[in-house]
């Protein structure tokens, strides 16, 4: 018999709520950390590897990741008439991409079987928004827990990088190419990464500070030591059956 449902509808940790089988519950993950510290390189790796010890892994990113976040992504990112947007409405659009991709996208995985491995969640509001922009930290935390209910990290990998290494990084990425939040100036990005810093000592259970300034593989043998670390090993790929 399946797990008793939660009062939030959620399935208990390694059981669907709605199977009458055993089905593991797919693991979060997220990635967290400012401009040019190399998420989405990381993430990359980190997902193949989980990938080839058989597990099923979806890809996130935030802004974005449904219909409805994508356009979300591009009127805070790349609209030229958003460029005046007061930083209450950035808050809640972030939410309001972030609740859609929740019951949309990351839930549904999760409860069957899958692992979500996603570029940003909830940390980049509280330490963007949060810090960065100094909203009340009250009023982030209920607009954060509104838009996502119950749905957390198992784990989050915090890549720590110097700001204005992470700058010169998105910037040759980038070819120079500045979106709205990357044209902030340098001190913003000082202050995220601050905000980081000081979130991560305060939920040290859940977010593992990385040294982003080593080299990928580096950097990459952190995170999978980390990992295991928690998680314990990963098993060998399951066997392929001969046609
Ligand atoms: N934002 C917010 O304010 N509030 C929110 O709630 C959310 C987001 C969800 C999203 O930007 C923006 O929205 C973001 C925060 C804000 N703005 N900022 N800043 P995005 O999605 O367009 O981009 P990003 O999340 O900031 O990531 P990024 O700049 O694209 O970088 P990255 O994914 O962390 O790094 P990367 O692409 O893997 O690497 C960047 C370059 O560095 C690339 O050329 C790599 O080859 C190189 N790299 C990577 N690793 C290394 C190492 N170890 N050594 C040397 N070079 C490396």
């Amino acid at each position: 018999m399946g797990a008793p449902p939660r009062p939030d509808g959620r399935a208990e940790e390694g059981h669907s709520s709605t199977d009458s089988i055993t089905l593991q519950r797919g693991k979060f993950i997220s990635f967290e950390g400012s401009e040019g510290c190399g998420k989405s390189t990381q993430i990359r790796r980190f997902a193949e590897w989980l990938r080839s010890g058989g597990r099923e892994v979806l890809l996130t990113r935030e802004p974005g990741g449904t219909a409805v976040g994508e356009k979300i992504r591009n009127l805070l990112q790349h609209d030229p008439e958003a460029a005046a947007m007061a930083s209450e409405s950035e808050l809640l659009l972030f939410a309001a991409s972030r609740a859609q991709l929740v019951r949309e996208v990351v839930l549904p995985a999760l409860d069957a079987g899958t692992w979500v491995v996603a570029d940003r969640f909830l940390d980049s509001t509280t330490v963007y928004q949060g810090v960065g922009r100094g909203l009340d930290a009250a009023a982030v935390r209920a607009v954060n827990e509104f838009a996502v209910g119950a749905a957390r990290p198992d784990l989050t990998f915090l890549l720590d990088l110097d700001a204005a290494a992470g700058h010169a990084r998105a910037v040759a990425a980038s070819g120079g190419q500045h979106d709205r939040i990357e044209a902030q100036p340098p001190a913003f990005f000082e202050t995220v990464r601050q905000g980081y810093l000081a979130l991560a000592a305060e939920e040290p259970h859940r977010i593992a500070v990385v040294d982003a300034s080593a080299s990928v593989d580096e950097v990459f043998s952190t995170l999978v030591a980390v990992f295991e670390e928690r998680f314990g090993p990963l098993p060998p790929p399951a066997p392929v059956s001969a046609p």
